[in-house]
């Protein structure tokens, strides 16, 4: 998902993370770049200009704290400005609290509709609601058949009145449900190759005779800024409640997910990320940024590293660090404190940097209880001096430890590697990153 677009910011940041100081220049240089990257995945030029404006100004306007570089800072800017620019929060969608919640679900053909209204009732019937499906696309036979199918497949049943027009099957549909006991309808309506009158007026008219709780507009992001015009022509005759993004899954260069919330000021409540019925995703705008930023998933990591790490312990190693004084000692607290953040591997896998490291043979959880084994065998001078670790010493741990001695060297070598790790570390990128992104505002 929007490969290409994070790996271009990744390049602009990379180079002003490089840089010790940064002045008012090389910031305009960078977001001039950004700029250019954001017009490049297709976001409307008008949001991107604005966007860029808004990260001047509050980069001009900040102090920078001891504990993080000004390039630290401008990622965390950038983030929190992409997640405001897709809405700061997840929005869900309106369940009436008198049953049956009508849902209408509108847009082109093609861009996913009848896909997504099986998706939405799959979603629904694993929050244990009761949806129905109702065929209101009377145009083309095979839609009917085709919502039919997919009903099937996630046993839900389907209003199909072969025959009838759109809204009375609409409104019939709507005293079925009430009689089946269903609390929930998921009208999926005609879609046309362009926006065009006709349809129009069917999908207002439809809206006056089954006062929907909720109308989504589908729309494929591998359309780009067409997706965004193409909203913002049903929103002016429509007024819907949310848009859906299909097809994200695809190599979508992320223009429509950037700026359709901004050109037409309503929520993104859903992605879909596949054809099968459950690539179904909770729209969240700050997962989202996350995702395009190439950070993994920093927040969920840093809020976990907040209530789980010792941030005095932290310190104290980055202290360590930047003496360069790290030890078996430190190699093996820090393994302790990874592990109680969760599995060495996902902890790995969330932060920016290390997810591309080529460590992934090594961090095995069960590799790690005797790379435990392996350290406690060394007395302690081998554990703040281990270069005096020779052949015979190396022997004595692995006999110890009820190891070998390949596992042993094995050790040696990644406690290196972690140890050169740490000097990245220590350059600042990672806890000052967490830090970063702590800040308040
Ligand atoms: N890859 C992918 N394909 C999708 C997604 N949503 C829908 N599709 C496909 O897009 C095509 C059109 O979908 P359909 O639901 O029939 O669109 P409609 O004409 O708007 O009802 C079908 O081949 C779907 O399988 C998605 O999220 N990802
Ligand atoms: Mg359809």
């Amino acid at each position: 998902m929007f490969e290409d677009l994070s790996q271009k910011l990744e390049v602009v940041f990379k180079r002003l993370r490089g840089q010790g100081k940064i002045s008012e220049a090389n910031i305009s240089e960078s977001l001039r770049e950004v700029r250019r990257v954001l017009l490049d995945a297709d976001v409307n030029y008008k949001v991107a200009k604005q966007f860029i404006d808004d990260v001047q100004k509050r980069a001009v306007g900040q102090e920078v704290l001891h504990s993080i570089t000004p390039g630290q800072l401008i990622v965390k800017i950038i983030y929190d400005e992409l997640v405001k620019l897709m809405g700061s929060s997840s929005v869900a969608i309106n369940i009436s609290p008198m049953p049956p919640t009508v849902i209408m679900v509108a847009g082109l053909q093609g861009s996913g509709k009848t896909t997504f209204c099986a998706k939405l009732a799959n979603h629904l019937k694993g929050k244990g609601r009761f949806p129905i499906l109702v065929a209101a696309d009377v145009y083309r036979p095979a839609a009917i058949d085709q919502l039919e199918m997919l009903g099937k497949q996630i046993q839900i049943p389907v209003v199909a009145e072969r025959g009838s027009g759109a809204i009375a099957i609409a409104e019939g549909a709507i005293e079925q449900a009430r009689k089946a006991a269903r609390d929930v309808i998921i009208i999926d309506t005609a879609g046309r190759l362009h926006v065009d009158e006709e349809m129009m007026r069917e999908i207002e008219t439809m809206k006056a005779k089954v006062h929907p709780h909720e109308i989504l507009f589908v729309v494929d992001s591998m359309t780009g800024q067409d997706a965004v015009n193409t909203a913002k022509a049903f929103h002016d005759r429509l007024n819907f409640d949310g848009v859906v993004l299909t097809k994200l899954d695809g190599d979508t260069r992320g223009g429509a997910a950037l700026s359709i919330r901004a050109v037409v000021n309503k929520p993104i409540k859903f992605v879909g990320v596949g054809e099968k019925l459950d690539a179904l995703e909770v729209f969240h705008p700050d997962r989202m940024a996350s995702r395009i930023l190439g950070m993994g998933d920093i927040v969920t990591f840093v809020e976990k590293a907040q209530t789980q790490f010792d941030e005095t312990k932290a310190r104290k190693l980055e202290e360590k660090l930047r003496k360069s004084q790290f030890t078996f000692e430190d190699f093996l607290d820090q393994l302790r404190e990874i592990k109680k953040m969760g599995s060495l591997q996902q902890v790995m896998s969330m932060i920016p940097g290390l997810n591309r490291l080529p460590m992934n043979a090594a961090v095995d959880d069960k590799a790690l209880v005797r790379v435990e084994a392996i350290i406690q065998s060394m007395t302690s001078e081998e554990r703040l001096k281990p270069n005096i670790i020779n052949g015979n010493r190396r022997r004595r741990i692995a006999y110890g430890s009820g190891t070998s001695v390949q596992e042993v060297n094995k050790v040696l070598k990644q406690f290196i590697e972690m140890q050169k790790m740490m000097k990245t570390f220590s350059k600042g990128k990672i806890p000052g990153m967490l830090r970063g992104m702590q800040l308040p505002g």
